[in-house]
């Protein structure tokens, strides 16, 4: 089967990279998005978010003339959906007093309904979009047919998970083994053949429930095991060990890979796959859900540690805590990273704000520093212009995400730019010894080995 005209629909972070990949391997490609800012941006030859790579494909893709963009599908060879499935957020389920997120499908069913009158015999139809088991038979299958085909037999589909890891979704999306779910076997060789257009990884083919239930037990997996660390991290705090150790050395063993605690699970993925299981099968996902509300109180678990940093200070000074207020009231507080992981841009579901939040109604006054994006427009959020502005006055400085610029600071540099020398890291970026000599005081989330 050859493919000479495509439709991606929704030009985000799976589609966009996708649809310029594919129009600088030949292909014309009609990149359709709902955001008429994102079309005239696009089309003002510059991107919508930062990821490394991508602007030089993109400009690559534009320059051979293959590219060009849409509010609407138009007839195609393929289509390829790669729209957002958030959680709906005014509504939950409940199993045995558990409240549980609901998937938002309305994308996937308007991306789907959009491209019916365009479907042709022969068509491919793909989904990429992270959806709920049984999404691309039961839902997506029978808005298709609304077109009088028959999916399958007059026009193929399959669900194909974009499996690729934000900072490194260029070499990934090429690199990565890719697994296609088809509604027939005939089906997944057609999606064979369409992303062996450029993916250089294994292609396996499989069918489309599969293929979903693949791409959520890796996200699933990859949240249960965050929260076994982040757990673990509060157990070395109430036992004094330091946790980053204790992992360092558990990890020796051939058999063992501990992830790292943090802050807490942010993004657009992990942080919200695990609901389409328990959603789907509330009865059978109890580890799944707890998982997720270890995740979810981890920001809190921050919170505690940045008062205990202003404890241990305030008892060398004064003696001892006044309980009427919150040892946070009044205090300023450096935070340093807003996105949800280190040397990306996406601030979506991001621990850190969750954390300044907190920080905030406990009457601490907030200055946040991110510089992927430093003038982000964050609700109830104080944005620094500079590093230094957020340095300037702060009473701590507290390093939410690692992103390599952070990790890198000179020690002696950052003690000219402020006056306070207490320092938390969430992330273990820091050097304790290199901080120490510059006269800093680091505390550690996870370590409660000994307070330096
Ligand atoms: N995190 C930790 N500790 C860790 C690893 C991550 O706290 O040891 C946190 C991060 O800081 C972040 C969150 O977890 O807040 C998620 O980050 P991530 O790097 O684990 O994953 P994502 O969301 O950027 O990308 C994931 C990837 N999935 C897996 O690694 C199984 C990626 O391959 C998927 O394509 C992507 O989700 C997706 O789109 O579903």
């Amino acid at each position: 089967m050859s493919f000479q005209k495509i439709c991606v629909i929704g030009l985000g972070y799976i589609g966009l990279p996708t649809a310029a990949t594919f129009a600088t391997h030949g292909l014309k490609v009609i990149g359709v998005d709902i955001n008429s800012q994102v079309i005239e941006t696009l089309r003002s030859g510059e991107i919508h978010f930062h990821e490394p790579g991508l602007g030089d494909v993109f400009k690559q893709a534009i320059r051979s003339g293959n590219f060009s963009f849409s509010m609407q599908p138009e007839e195609a060879d393929a289509f390829l959906i790669a729209v957002p499935t958030p959680f709906q957020t005014d509504v939950h389920g409940e199993y045995d007093g558990r409240k549980y997120k609901l998937a938002d499908m309305r994308a996937v069913r308007s991306a789907t309904e959009a491209i019916v009158p365009h479907l042709r015999k022969g068509n491919l139809v793909v989904l990429e979009s992270t959806s709920p088991p049984r999404t691309t038979i039961d839902l997506v299958a029978p808005i298709l047919e609304r077109s009088g085909l028959k999916a399958g037999s007059d026009f193929f589909l399959c669900y194909s998970p974009e499996r690729v890891l934000p900072g490194q979704i260029m070499r990934e999306l090429i690199e990565n083994a890719r697994v296609v779910g088809g509604v027939t076997p005939e089906s997944a060789k057609a999606g064979r053949a369409f992303y062996q257009i450029f993916v250089k990884g294994e292609i396996i083919e499989t069918d489309t429930t599969t293929a979903e239930m693949v791409k959520l037990m890796e996200n699933t997996t990859r949240d249960v095991n965050i929260a076994i660390a982040n757990e673990f991290s509060r157990l070395a705090e109430r036992f004094g060990v330091d946790v980053w150790e204790a992992i360092s050395l558990a990890n020796r063993h051939p058999r063992i890979n501990i992830l790292s605690p943090g802050p807490g699970v942010g993004g657009h993925c992990i942080s919200v796959d695990p609901w389409f299981f328990v959603e789907a099968a509330p009865e059978l996902t109890s580890l799944i859900y707890h998982a997720r509300q270890v995740n979810n109180a981890q920001p809190s678990f921050v919170i505690e540690k940045v008062k205990q940093a202003f404890r241990i200070a305030q008892a060398a000074i004064l003696g001892g805590e006044d309980a009427a207020e919150s040892i946070l009231s009044g205090k300023k507080i450096a935070a340093l990273g807003l996105a949800y992981k280190p040397d990306v841009d996406d601030l979506r579901e991001s621990p850190a704000t969750e954390v300044v939040h907190l920080l905030q109604e406990e009457g601490a006054q907030v200055k946040v520093w991110e510089p992927f994006k430093p003038d982000a427009n964050m609700p109830g959020i104080d944005m620094a212009s500079s590093l230094e502005a957020t340095l300037k006055d702060a009473d701590v400085i507290l390093l939410l995400v690692k992103h390599t610029e952070f990790i890198n600071f000179d020690p002696e540099e950052i003690a000219s730019k402020t006056s306070t020398r207490r320092l938390i890291d969430c992330v273990n970026g820091w050097n304790t010894k290199k901080w120490q000599k510059a006269g800093f005081q680091l505390h550690r989330l996870g370590d409660n080995k000994s307070p330096i």
